[in-house]
């Protein structure tokens, strides 16, 4: 998924094969984005289409393929469709002719487990109205609202957008900041930002860019330099409200800060930014608790970033061993859509940084995860956790609003 949609609210389209989810985003977005027939099973794969909505911003629709599809592609297909719940915002279940069924109480339990908000569309009222027999068996499975639309005559299009509107969770669009809740304007940050042979040629790598322009949003001073030039900084005089490093340098930083200046890391924030902080807490602090011969499940986001491979493989067994004194053993799985089935036997599971998850995706693994009872980190907190400095990064946020 690319960095810029990642952070759109996203609309999944689900529903029977044929009862208009192509024809719905149409007319949704005003053109002939998705293709379209009376042939049942025309979309076979996740389709993604941008739309500006008023008030909302871009968001991006998801058409998918009929939850009614059969044989064995067919069974691919509806489990790709599936895939979609766990990275949207808000569902939107088209039905038509009153048909609501097993296959439509199901999407709905999954949308209720991922804590979905749901719009129920009566597509095709042009042939057939919705009847209170259908409407009574809806609300006794949900309270999400209810309306008759025809993508044909499209008459009351923009009540569908209202109700889009008023069912996106707010949180979904609103810009997410790295800093909310923890600056006011005219204070001072400072970025900690180490330049060595890792770093990209003749740039600052994303986090520290998103960080730099986060602080310039609130309204603060943003001030950057290398490790090596803190303890010159600190000779100035300026006294930051927070200084922000890499993780890499955590130790050194934290030796050379005076304990009064509120110190975090680019990792925590992002921690924060991209999933629930307190859980991740929490989380962290059990740590301790680990016994040997624990089972540690590690999850990676993506197949490919050589760099996260190497702190989840590599570095976290030594560091967590080092300090643990504990024999651990570790399992990997890749990838947003590795199972979560099965977790009853791990100890503790640990979250890569999720850049190429959408907070959506991290919450509602780390939702599965906590619901199961199982502790949760992720490979920031651990970091500071093991570093011993876990307390003072967190610091800054304990008086977060909730
Ligand atoms: N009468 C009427 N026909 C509609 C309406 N919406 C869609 N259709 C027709 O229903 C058929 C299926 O529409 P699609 O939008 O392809 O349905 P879909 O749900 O995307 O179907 P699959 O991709 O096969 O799962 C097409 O022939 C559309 O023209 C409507 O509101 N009224
Ligand atoms: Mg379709």
């Amino acid at each position: 998924m690319s960095k810029g949609t990642d952070l759109k609210p996203h609309i999944g389209i689900f529903g029977r094969r044929n009862n208009g989810k192509s024809s719905f985003i149409n007319a949704i977005i005003g053109q002939e984005v998705a293709i379209v027939s009376d042939q049942s099973g025309t979309t076979t794969d996740p389709v993604k289409k941008s739309v500006e909505i008023f008030g909302v911003g871009p968001v991006v629709m998801i058409d998918t393929a009929g939850i009614d599809d059969t044989g064995e592609l067919g069974s691919k297909r509806v489990a790709k469709t599936r895939e979609v719940i766990k990275t949207i915002d808000l569902a939107i279940l088209i039905i038509a002719k009153n048909t609501f069924d097993d296959d439509e109480i199901e999407l709905l339990n999954e949308f209720k487990a991922f804590n979905i908000p749901a719009i129920i569309i009566h597509n095709k009222a042009d042939i057939e109205e919705i009847d209170f027999d259908t409407l009574d068996r809806i609300k006794f499975f949900t309270n999400s609202e209810v309306l008759d639309f025809s993508t044909l005559d499209q008459e009351n299009k923009g009540e569908i957008i209202e109700a889009i509107i008023r069912n996106i969770p707010k949180t979904a669009y609103q810009k997410p900041s790295l800093f909310k809740g923890i600056l006011k304007p005219k204070d001072i940050v400072l970025l900690v930002t180490p330049i060595d042979s890792e770093a990209p040629d003749g740039r600052m790598i994303l986090p520290q860019v998103m960080a730099w322009r986060d602080v310039l949003d609130h309204d603060c001073i943003c001030m950057s330099v290398k490790e090596t030039e803190l303890e010159n900084f600190m000779k100035l005089g300026i006294k930051p409200v927070l200084v922000v490093t890499d993780s890499q340098v955590f130790d050194y930083v934290n030796s050379v800060l005076p304990l009064e200046i509120p110190l975090t890391s680019f990792s925590i924030l992002f921690a924060r930014l991209k999933g629930d902080l307190d859980v991740y807490i929490r989380g962290t602090n059990q740590i301790d608790k680990l016994q040997d011969e624990d089972k540690i499940l590690i999850l990676e986001s993506c197949t490919h970033q050589l760099s996260c491979e190497d702190i989840g493989r590599f570095k976290i067994p030594v560091w967590l061993a080092k300090h643990t004194g504990k024999k651990l053993h570790y399992e990997f799985r890749s990838g947003l859509n590795a199972s979560l089935e099965d977790l009853t036997e791990y100890a503790l599971v640990i979250q890569c940084g999720g850049c190429v998850a959408t907070r959506k995706q991290v919450l509602n693994r780390m939702q599965i995860v906590s619901g199961k009872n199982i502790p949760i980190t992720n490979y920031g907190m651990l970091i500071a956790y093991v570093n011993g400095i876990f307390e003072r990064v967190i610091q800054p946020f304990c008086q977060d609003e909730a």
